[in-house]
């Protein structure tokens, strides 16, 4: 058992894959993904302890040291994997979530499941946590865990931060279990948000569902306040813009260009495999673009990565596939032998072969249909080099409300999101560069230090006036 820590971030998946080498040797190496990017620098700065699964069902994992912070595994069986993880977090709530973009679906197995292990959560918790210590509970997977994890230890001071969107008020009533949920996160003394909007319709929820006074942002419980407030996240700056700046990262870039034939241009799409990023509607208008001739195929390639993602669900399956035909249908029709059109991958990359991707990249093409924030449109911004670039982004990503700046599109409305690709790409070069520092300085000045600074300032201030010593 680890030292008892005083900084613990729990989420449902640790930071670190199980990698095995060529030697056949067994270590961990940090994974993708929106939450693993924004908290790793995080807890490198803090220390303490990450509570999350594994990765491998059915299998304890002893806790072990990563990158100067204690990593600490909860095991899950195979079927609490299926119904807490790809069921409820990812058929139930993502969808809910994310304005039901696609159908969510109900089980109460699926619900049995995820209490039973956001308890388990709560319990690990509970045993690493020093006395008083600080715990910032992540994301959708994990909404009971305030709640619980206060019963158990109501001397930690506990915030939650919710990586994705929360719903409107008439989809989120939906849900069977909603005043659950809402209770779950309650036991939090400060819930935060992506934006001003989803701090307000959990606000309203709470007032419609539960008996508790709300007060302004502050939700009066007894035994505490739960405070709940909106602080869109961000990248590390720097460091993305000094690895897009390293050697190897020029070398790769230029590997890549060489690779593609050295088009005159480059449009980027990257993203998981997820249906809620818009895929389909981006690669039909872009394809649209190069059938009518707008965009000419012997200069311009359209370059989409798609990690892959909960390549088990059934909803991501049918999505890979249809993005498959879609592309190949595309390619087939259209460009010449040596000129495809559209280059997709569906792949992982090194984050050194991201940044070489956001360098080479004239224009991002940043579409969800729906984002809590969006990582991707920020990395770009800070990795490409001078102010030549462009972004195309939707105005459903988080990230709109602060790159004001950007190509704003409605992904739904593909003749306008074509109109606007077209657009960025045709503005006078003094146009988007205007555009391109704007978003620069928005992206060097809010931070993902920024971030967490704010976040567990606040949380520090609303402990510290619960112990009666503000
Ligand atoms: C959730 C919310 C919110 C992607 N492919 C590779 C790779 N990535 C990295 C990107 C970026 C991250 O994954 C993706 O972050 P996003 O924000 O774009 O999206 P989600 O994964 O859906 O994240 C989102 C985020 O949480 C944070 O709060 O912004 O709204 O949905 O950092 O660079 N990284 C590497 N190889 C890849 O192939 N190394």
């Amino acid at each position: 058992m680890p030292e008892r820590s005083h900084f613990v971030v729990v989420a449902n998946r640790l930071p670190v894959d199980r990698v095995t080498t060529e030697e056949g040797e067994t270590t961990w190496r940090t994974s993708p993904g929106g939450l693993v990017t924004a908290l790793e620098p995080v807890m490198r700065k803090h220390g303490g302890a990450w509570v999350g699964w594994h990765g491998a069902t059915d299998e304890s994992v002893e806790p072990f040291t990563h990158d100067g912070y204690e990593i600490v595994p909860v095991a899950l069986s195979a079927s609490e994997f299926e119904e807490y993880y790809e069921g409820f977090s990812n058929a139930t709530l993502w969808p809910l979530y994310h304005d039901t973009v696609a159908f969510p679906e109900y089980h109460r197995e699926w619900w049995d499941a995820y209490v039973v292990v956001n308890r388990r959560f709560a319990e690990a918790t509970a045993e690493v946590a020093a006395d008083g210590a600080t715990v910032w509970v992540q994301d959708y997977q994990l909404q009971l865990v305030p709640q619980l994890l206060r019963e158990l230890r109501p001397d930690l001071s506990i915030g939650f931060f919710l990586h994705i969107p929360f719903p409107p008020t008439e989809l989120f009533q939906q849900l069977p279990w909603r005043r659950r949920i809402l209770e779950g996160l309650l036991g939090a003394d400060l819930v935060g948000f992506q934006v001003p909007g989803a701090a307000s319709n959990f606000l309203r929820l709470v007032r419609a569902r539960t008996d508790h006074r709300v007060e302004r942002d502050g939700v009066a419980l007894g035994d505490h306040t739960c405070h709940a407030r909106a602080y869109p996240i961000s990248i590390d700056t720097s460091g993305f813009k000094e690895l897009a700046e390293s050697p190897e990262a020029v070398e790769e870039a230029d590997r890549l260009l060489e690779d593609l034939g050295h088009p005159k241009r480059v449009l980027l799409g990257v993203d998981r495999l997820d249906y809620t990023k818009g895929l389909r509607q981006r690669i039909r208008a872009i394809g649209e673009l190069f059938a009518e001739g707008r965009l000419d195929p012997s200069e311009t390639v359209f370059l989409q990565i798609a990690t892959p993602s909960r390549e088990r669900v059934e909803e991501y399956r049918k999505l890979r596939d249809d993005i498959d035909l879609l592309v190949g249908r595309i390619n087939s029709e259209i460009g010449d032998i040596g000129h495809r059109p559209i280059v997709y991958q569906h792949t992982s990359y090194p984050r050194v072969k991201m940044a070489a991707l956001y360098r080479i990249a004239d224009v991002a093409v940043v579409t969800p249909l729906r984002d809590g924030m969006n990582l991707v449109a920020k990395e770009y911004v800070a990795c490409h080099p001078g102010t030549e670039g462009a972004l195309v982004l939707s105005e459903f990503a988080g990230a709109a409300r602060e790159l004001k700046q950007a190509y704003l599109v409605n992904p739904y409305d593909i003749n306008g999101m074509k109109d606007t690709v077209m657009q960025a790409i045709t503005d006078p070069a003094v146009v988007r560069r205007r555009r391109m520092r704007s978003l620069r300085r928005q992206v060097e000045t809010h931070t993902i230090d920024a971030w967490a600074d704010h976040f567990l300032g606040d949380l520090k201030r609303i402990g510290q006036a619960r112990a009666g010593n503000p």
